[in-house]
């Protein structure tokens, strides 16, 4: 068994580490079984990469990890909003730039799907819709509405267009296999009527219209017209069946889960990520795509929302800062290589099934004499032992074995050998110098504009305006702000009154007669509206209320999220103890877009308007207020972090470079951090992790936006920190573990940068207990396991060893539960 083990593995490998050529035309078709190239049915594994959430310098690299992961694929959606920020103004610079990104994925020899939407969803800001758009007259967006249907045409054949001009369509020469219109319209088309369906016939025609010479898809999209492939999206896709004789394609396997602010860390574990898409392709299935394969970061104001946070982590094979997740990254590699080895039989064959009750079943494939077999186990408690084709096979709860021989177990998703790697922090600098500098808070005096050196562009008007349509989402800040008089003999004064602000704000701070009195965010329920209610002190005559209204990423899901407000939307009241009052609704209202430090461009890195900042009588836990620092770039290549334990709320720079919101005082659910078990149904907040911790401590700086020698930092912090307690570190491998069954093999590694094995930490060959940080002996276990490993690995950069008894002292273990567990250091 495990010498086959060994050459079939190298198999699958040599099978796929060839070069697809692109030069040729490549004719895209498809039938009810796969996607078709030159004719020939193809497996596809995809992963998704959405080229914004990282640096143009970082995509060479994850689209090679990618590969070495063994995805043949990558996928990604097109962002409107980045790419057309202001009425037909584009940007494609930068990690904006498209067509290379493409580019560098057809350099490393991958197909693509380019999922144009323009609607993306993907937690990304009001789903990849510029605002502008939305603010345009009789618009209604994702319907059959004239203003829209317009725009994203435009859009849309602009994107087609420029990737025809490069030539990239497999039709051309290029790599681009599929490509997307709409996406997960079928999850909202019934609160569109008649209108939703017009629409997205036209989606189809238009799209078709567009000769692109490869298929189109829709995803999650019953109703898909018959020119467009139907695909399915999900965490588990094996009991989709598409329509009108379609290929059963995957196009958002969720790899783990996104993180809102207030949210746990997501973990969706290897063995029942491994299980779904065994059993996705158990089930006749022929393309899959990871959703996310690297997930990123949110940059500056692009995560959706509400409250979908700086980080996109996803938990997926590669993290944020684009290492691999292990074990996750190789668990799966060693899946999809087997999956290559066998395709012809998958995609060819004739698949019979067998059920065996309690959810357990077996498939197998057989094509010109060649047969594949799946033993598939749904249940998610028990352990099903069945005899099968005259062999006994015990198939572990909720996982999929794989035969290729039928006769052979290659693989199991619930038994992971590939690696465990925790990665560390390392601190590179801090405590670092600071100097600060407040915020102005806006208000207005008696009535006049007597700031009006700051009040630029403000703007007046006798009620309250929606946020997005003031500031056509350029800034998460507005300031809302009025004044009104009170006579010396009314009868409100020395009363005891409250100000009531009723708004759809995710965050409010508010100033009653230019103090302080209250700030207040929306709880993430779904609503995101509160009132805010506090009590103030009324003075005669001029009275004065400056609210700063934030958003916190606007929604980017649902039936005509579009519609929903943003902002102070009223009443605007002085409530009396008696319930009467005072409505400020209709007032004067006076708008101010923006910060005033954002306008004077404090975070820049030339400091144009050389305002003063200060050093002396140094400010802590203040809100509204500035901080400057530098710091040196860390040596070596590993990742930057900056860890922002003990800040509040704000914004952050580096040399200029928005790296995004942050919001560390935002802790995660104190609760729901059980111990994990991958068996049964996964959900976004099964498995979570650092409870009670900040929902995001970490802000990725990438190695690009460094400069040699010095960095600027600049924090705009908005509820009060300690930025004394900012450090920068590096993102490294610490510990790696592995935990391997006798017959297969183990390997270690450091994972580049040439960082070598340091030390063995604990190395038991029998029955050894727990798992990585935590391993134990059993008391059948060999004695000489720690010297073996040392000898195989100490001072390597990646050790590799065939698991057998043979190897080690006797053991009294039993045969067939022996295994080699191993902790190191890098
Ligand atoms: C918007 O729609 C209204 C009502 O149908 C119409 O009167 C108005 O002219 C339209 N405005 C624009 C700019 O198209
Ligand atoms: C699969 O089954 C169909 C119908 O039973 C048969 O016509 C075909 O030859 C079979 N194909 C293979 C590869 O066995
Ligand atoms: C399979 O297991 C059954 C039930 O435990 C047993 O009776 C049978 O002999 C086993 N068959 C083989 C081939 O080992
Ligand atoms: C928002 O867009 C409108 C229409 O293009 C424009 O008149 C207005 O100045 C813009 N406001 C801001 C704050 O950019
Ligand atoms: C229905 C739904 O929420 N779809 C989303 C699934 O998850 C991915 C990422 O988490 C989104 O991009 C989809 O649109």
């Amino acid at each position: 068994m495990a010498s086959f083990l060994t050459s079939f593995l190298a198999l699958a490998l040599t099978i796929f580490s060839y070069n697809l050529p692109f030069n040729d035309a490549l004719q895209v078709t498809y039938d009810n079984r796969a996607l078709k190239i030159n004719g020939q049915r193809k497996l596809i594994i995809s992963g998704s990469i959405h080229y914004p959430r990282s640096t143009a310098q970082m995509w060479p690299s994850l689209i090679k990890k990618a590969k070495e992961g063994g995805v043949n694929t990558i996928e990604t959606y097109v962002f409107w909003n980045a790419h057309e920020p202001n009425y037909r103004e584009y940007d494609f610079s930068g990690n904006k730039d498209l067509v290379q990104f493409l580019k560098a994925i057809k350099n490393e020899g991958l197909y693509t799907m380019l999922r144009i939407g323009p609607y993306v969803c993907a937690e990304w800001n009001f789903g990849g819709f510029p605002v502008w758009l939305h603010n345009m007259p009789n618009t209604t967006l994702r319907t059959n509405n004239a203003v829209f249907m317009r725009e994203m045409g435009i859009f849309t054949k602009k994107i087609v267009d420029m990737v025809k001009g490069e030539k990239l369509f497999a039709s051309q020469g290029g790599n681009i296999i599929l490509a997307q219109i709409e996406n997960e319209y079928g999850n909202i088309i019934s609160h569109y009527g008649e209108e939703g369906k017009k629409y997205i016939n036209w989606c189809a025609d238009f799209a078709l219209s567009l000769n692109i010479g490869v298929p189109w898809i829709m995803c999650q999209e019953d109703d898909a017209p018959k020119t467009m492939i139907n695909t399915c999206n999900g965490f588990y896709c094996d009991q989709f069946w598409p329509k009108n004789n379609n290929p059963k394609f995957w196009t958002e396997n969720w790899s783990g889960w996104f993180k809102n602010w207030g949210d746990r860390d997501p973990h969706r574990p290897a063995e029942d990520l491994a299980f779904a898409v065994a059993r996705f392709f158990q089930y006749g299935g022929s393309l899959q795509n990871y959703y996310m394969y690297h997930g990123g970061t949110n940059f500056g104001r692009t995560s959706g929302g509400p409250y979908i946070a700086t980080t996109y982590d996803y938990n997926a094979p590669l993290d944020e800062y684009g290492n691999v997740n292990q074990p996750k990254w190789g668990h799966l590699k060693e899946l999809h290589n087997l999956l290559y080895s066998l395709e012809d039989v998958l995609l060819y064959g004739n698949a019979t099934n067998t059920d065996y009750g309690r959810m357990m079943s077996s498939t197998v494939y057989e094509y010109k004499g060649k047969k594949v077999c799946f033993l598939g186990n749904a249940n998610d408690k028990d352990d099903i032992t069945i005899t099968f084709e005259g062999k006994n096979y015990t198939t572990p709860a909720w996982s999929v074995t794989i035969l290729p021989d039928c006769k052979t177990e290659v693989y199991n998703t619930a038994r992971v050998n590939a690696q465990t790697t925790v990665m560390v922090k390392k601190l590179s600098e801090g405590p670092l110098k600071w100097s600060y500098r407040p915020e102005t808070v806006m208000h207005l005096k008696f009535g006049d504009k007597d700031q009006s050196s700051v009040l630029i562009d403000a703007l007046d008007a006798k009620q309250l305006f929606d946020q997005k349509t003031v500031t056509n989402d350029t800034t998460d800040y507005l300031w809302y702000m009025t004044s009104f008089k009170v006579d010396e003999n009314s009868p409100i004064l020395g009363q005891e009154l409250t100000l009531q602000v009723n708004t759809k704000s995710h965050v409010l701070h508010a100033f009653f007669n230019n103090k302080h009195i209250g700030s207040q965010w929306a709880q993430d329920d779904g609503k995101f509206e509160f009132s805010f209610q506090r009590n103030v002190k009324i003075r005669e005559d001029i009275n004065t209320i400056s609210l700063l209204s934030e958003t916190v990423g606007l929604p980017n899901y649902g039936e005509f999220f579009e519609k929903v407000g943003q902002g102070v939307v009223g009443p605007v009241k002085i409530v009396e103890p008696n319930g009467e009052g005072l409505d400020l609704s209709k007032n004067t209202w006076t708008y101010m877009v923006g910060l005033h430090g954002i306008s004077k461009g404090l975070f820049e890195l030339d400091d144009r308007n050389k305002l003063t900042w200060h050093t002396s009588d140094f400010q802590t836990d203040r809100m509204f207020i500035w901080y400057k620092t530098f710091f040196k770039t860390p040596a070596g290549e590993d990742s930057v972090v900056l860890d922002l334990k003990g800040m509040g709320k704000g914004v952050a720079w580096v040399n200029g470079h928005n790296i995004g919101r942050y919001w560390p005082s935002f802790l995660a659910k104190a609760d729901g951090c059980p111990q994990c078990d991958y068996r049964g149904n996964y959900g976004g907040s099964k498995c979570g992790a650092g409870c009670g911790k900040p929902s995001q401590r970490w802000y990725h700086v990438p190695r690009s936006f460094l400069r040699k020698g010095n960095n600027q930092l600049v924090l705009f912090e908005e509820m009060g920190g300690r930025p004394q307690e900012v450090r920068v570190q590096t993102v490294t491998v610490g510990t790696i573990c592995a935990n391997v069954e006798e017959g297969n093999t183990l390997e270690l590694s450091c994972q580049g940068g040439g960082r070598k094995i340091s030390k063995i930490n604990f190395a038991s060959f029998g029955e050894p207990k727990g798992s990585c940080g935590s391993f134990e002996t059993s008391h059948c276990d060999a004695t000489n396991a720690m010297p073996v490993i040392q000898s195989a690995c100490v001072g390597k950069e990646k050790c590799t060893l065939h698991v057998s008894d043979a190897l080690f002292a006797t053991t009294t273990c039993s045969k067939s539960k022996r295994r080699l567990a191993v902790e190191a250091t890098c």
